[in-house]
């Protein structure tokens, strides 16, 4: 693997403000390895919330931004709002925002590029739909969405990738560590090429789809998987300490 495993807590939209304080309280209360960076994604409507009563040892990302700096972009949100609220990360390019929200690779990618140069970190997803899959495209389909963000990103010091099969999203159905595994050392070797050596073995590759506190421990395993993305299982405080201890 490389660098420090890095497991993200992809709250989408879903919590409310009680919900969302006894999660706070299970985290904090749960042993966490050390050696593992943690981040959660709450709702832009509790990033304050959870900042402020969240322990310091794990970090906040934000679900999306706006492209660049805030003005009359009504109902957008900046990347300088988001660090105003203490945010290190954002997630982009996820499934749900370019399949039901319709987001293109060029908008992600200069969404990308913003974040980055106010020192935002991406966690910058990637994969396949179904139909893709069965195609045989699933590596085309996951290059594009690479060679999006390296178009658009002046370096990849602070970018993490998730590799998200949209079959695997929410659906139970997790790829198998050979299937992820498969994946992680195809998109390692784009970076190589296309890249550099250096970023391709710096970078981290993280899993998500379907990651949970039963299937996390084989998936930790292999090789090129360097953390994970996790979605529904996040919402559970003890099951996400469960993957978060999974690569020890
Ligand atoms: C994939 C993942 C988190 P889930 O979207 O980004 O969600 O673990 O619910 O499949």
């Amino acid at each position: 693997g490389s660098g420090k495993f890095f497991v993200g807590g992809n709250w989408k939209c879903n919590g409310t403000k009680d919900s969302i304080s006894k999660l706070v309280s299970d985290l904090n209360s749960a042993t966490l390895e050390s050696d593992v960076d943690v981040v959660v994604a709450p709702p832009f409507v509790y990033l304050d919330q959870v900042k402020n009563s969240l322990t310091d040892r794990i970090e906040i990302a934000a679900q999306n931004c706006w492209t660049g700096k805030g003005g009359a972009f009504t109902g957008e949100i900046s990347v300088e709002q988001l660090k105003d609220l203490g945010c290190k990360w954002v997630v982009l390019g996820h499934s749900e925002r370019r399949h039901i929200i319709g987001e293109t690779d060029q908008f992600i990618g200069t969404k990308a590029a913003y974040a980055l140069s106010q020192n935002l970190g991406v966690i910058a997803c990637i994969g396949e739909l179904l139909e893709e899959r069965e195609a045989g495209k699933t590596f085309d389909v996951c290059f594009q969405h690479m060679k999006a963000f390296a178009d658009a990103v002046p370096s990849w010091d602070n970018i993490v990738i998730a590799y998200e099969p949209v079959w695997a999203i929410g659906t139970g159905k997790v790829a198998t560590p050979e299937q992820a595994q498969e994946v992680h050392v195809a998109v390692r070797d784009w970076l190589s090429k296309n890249v550099s050596a250096e970023v391709a073995s710096k970078t981290r590759i993280i899993y998500g789809g379907s990651v949970n506190g039963g299937n996390c421990a084989e998936l930790a395993k292999q090789e090129d998987i360097d953390g994970f993305l996790v979605g529904g299982a996040s919402l559970k405080g003890p099951e996400f300490a469960t993957i978060i201890n999974s690569a020890t």
